[in-house]
């Protein structure tokens, strides 16, 4: 008996009939740094849900991450008598047309559907299915497979990201991925995983010392010591960050966090309590000025982000544009409200109505939903699918891209402001009264020591003069608190200045597509023979990406140029 657990096939953000270019898989170049052209972050995240069902079964598991068509047909082929497809509501499609594969192909195998594209209405009509899986994975397949759902949660080892490239030049870290719980009890009405997980916690480490235990195995065994922590809220149980303070401070270990959390879990904390922790990175919801959800009241949010950014904590603010308020008139106020929190990141998401949320709900009923409107549009970074009172769907297209324009034309590129939050939080450690807060600064240190081959290039790229001269301001501070760029250093900027430039031509010519290398990750299997991983790789990289970007470059108006230009 095995198991088949898989995402939606590649390739991604193409327009053909499973999807839209707008939809990126990507985190940053889809929906924060999208606008900032050859300075937005690029990198792919592995499908954390699945590789956390597969470590918690017994029954023999193979994970695909990021698959062609051809691959996963291929992949049926090897007998597996259950397949578990994930997706989200734009992959429906995707989702769709692999599960019809799987009828032709292997009538006798069982399909199973998970993710948050389960509430879709009547999915089950939709797509050919066995089982649903509506909310959390691991006890239902557990249960599905007549395992016992009470046995301790594993933690799987699953890097955080991969496929890396910043300025064109890929680029290393070991981080990995931590997942302590799903859902939030938060309950607001535009958010999908309040919802899917029915306004519960599930928690998967309860404590500290679970989360604590969880990370020493990932940094035995992946070398981590920097962790991604897929949680909506992971600050709001203070007593287990408290706990697991305490033991890494105990234990002497120097980890580091990328979060999310809201802003009323943040302030539990003081601000020392949240370096000690190292948390490096925060993504806060600000949703917007007028509109404030209930995790936001009472909170000056910029001087939280300035704060937060001050001792060295890089901050994602986050706003929702075209809430039912929105008019043409204040909609500029909530864009000015989130560019002048000066984070080091925007995210703009539209507002999109999601089966299974309070907000669903309410623009259905309203007779606003714009049923026409494929789900593969039902994605945030396009256009609206409701009736919106005061924009049109073309019009929140273009305020949209606007918005990002707006941000980075004010505060520059993103990487630009993380150096300036990791140099302040460097100086306002000097004064550092322990070790433990002294290891802290240490780590700012290296972390600006890995920006600093990447100033130069922002100081000569950079959009604006404004972004230019802080970049060149930038540089000679650095060179005043670390001493004069090494040859080393020196020399990876001169690499890095023509991976820029040769990104940059590829951007202008064949645009920013890119796809993910498939990962195949067996559990309790096999490994996966080099001859399929090679076969994989020239697919890839010699038909379909050849072929993506002919097709972009076509549309873009220079032909095979660009594409030819890409080989080099
Ligand atoms: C990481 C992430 C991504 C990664 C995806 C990486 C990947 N390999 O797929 C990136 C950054 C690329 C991404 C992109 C997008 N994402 Co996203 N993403 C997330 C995020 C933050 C975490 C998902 C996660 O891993 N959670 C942790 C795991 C453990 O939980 P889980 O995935 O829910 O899995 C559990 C269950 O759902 C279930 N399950 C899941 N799959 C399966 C399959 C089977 C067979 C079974 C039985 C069970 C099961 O079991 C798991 C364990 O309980 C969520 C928000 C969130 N906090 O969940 C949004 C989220 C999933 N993304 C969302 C969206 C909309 C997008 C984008 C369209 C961008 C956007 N506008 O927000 C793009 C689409 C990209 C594309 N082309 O597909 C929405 C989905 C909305 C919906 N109702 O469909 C979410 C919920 C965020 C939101 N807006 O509220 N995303
Ligand atoms: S606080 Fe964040 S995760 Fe929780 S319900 Fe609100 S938007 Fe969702």
């Amino acid at each position: 008996m095995a198991l088949l657990l898989t995402s939606v096939f590649k390739p991604y953000a193409v327009d053909d009939d499973f999807g839209r270019k707008e939809n990126v898989m990507e985190l940053f170049h889809n929906q924060v740094t999208r606008e900032q052209g050859v300075f937005s972050l690029r990198m792919n995240h592995p499908s954390a849900g699945l590789h956390l069902i597969a470590e918690n079964l017994r029954t023999p598991t193979m994970v695909l991450d990021f698959p062609s068509m051809s691959e996963f047909e291929r992949e049926l082929t090897k007998g597996y008598d259950t397949v578990g497809i994930s997706f989200i509501v734009p992959n429906f499609k995707k989702a769709q047309h692999m599960a019809r594969r799987v009828r032709e192909l292997a009538p006798r195998t069982r399909i199973v559907l998970g993710g948050h594209g389960t509430m879709i209405p009547e999915v089950e009509r939709l797509i050919p299915c066995d089982a649903v899986c509506r909310g959390e994975g691991v006890g239902f397949m557990r249960r599905l497979f007549g395992e016992p759902d009470e046995a301790p949660i594993r933690h799987p080892k699953v890097e955080s990201a991969f496929n890396r490239h910043f300025l064109g030049a890929p680029t290393g870290g070991t981080s990995a991925m931590l997942m302590p719980g799903n859902g939030c009890p938060n309950g607001c009405d535009f958010c999908c995983t309040t919802h899917f997980f029915k306004r519960q916690y599930i928690p998967y480490l309860r404590t500290g010392r679970e989360v604590f235990d969880a990370c020493c195995g990932l940094e035995a065994s992946m070398g981590a010591n920097e962790f991604f922590v897929l949680d909506e809220n992971f600050l709001k149980y203070r007593e287990r960050t408290l706990e697991l303070l305490s033991l890494m401070e105990q234990h002497g270990k120097q980890w580091s966090f990328g979060l999310f959390s809201s802003a009323e879990s943040i302030n539990q904390y003081g601000i020392e309590l949240l370096q000690r922790l190292g948390i490096f990175f925060l993504w806060i919801g600000v949703e917007s000025k007028r509109h404030v959800y209930a995790k936001n009241k009472g909170v000056d949010m910029k001087a939280l982000i300035q704060k937060l950014r001050s001792h060295g904590i890089v901050v994602l603010a986050s706003g929702i544009l075209f809430l039912e308020h929105h008019t043409r008139e204040n909609i500029d106020e909530d864009i000015d409200y989130l560019v002048g929190m000066e984070a080091d990141f925007v995210q703009f998401m539209q507002l999109g109505p999601l089966p299974g949320t309070a907000l669903y709900e309410r623009i259905e009923q309203s007779g606003r939903l714009r049923r026409e409107v494929p789900y593969e549009e039902w994605h945030g970074q396009h256009r609206i699918w409701f009736e919106h009172p005061a924009f049109t769907a073309e019009e929140s297209e273009r305020w949209l891209r606007e918005a990002f324009e707006r941000d980075y034309l004010v505060n520059g590129p993103s990487m630009l402001r993380m150096a300036e939050t990791y140099l302040a939080g460097y100086q306002r450690l000097a004064g550092a009264t322990d070790a433990y807060l002294g290891g802290r600064r240490e780590l700012l240190r290296r972390r600006l020591v890995g920006h600093w081959p990447s100033i130069p290039v922002l100081a000569a790229l950079g959009r604006t003069s404004r972004a230019r001269q802080r970049a060149r301001e930038l540089g000679e501070r650095l060179e005043r608190l670390l001493g004069p760029m090494d040859a080393a250093t020196k020399a990876k900027a001169a690499v890095v200045g023509a991976t820029a430039l040769k990104e940059s031509l590829r951007l202008a010519t064949v645009g920013s597509v890119r796809q993910p290398p498939t990962r195949w990750t067996p559990y309790r299997l096999e490994p996966v023979p080099l001859a399929t991983q090679v076969r994989s790789f020239v697919e890839l990289n010699l038909v379909q990406k050849p072929a993506l970007y002919a097709k972009s470059a076509a549309a873009s108006g220079l032909g095979l140029f660009g594409a030819m230009l890409r080989g080099f």
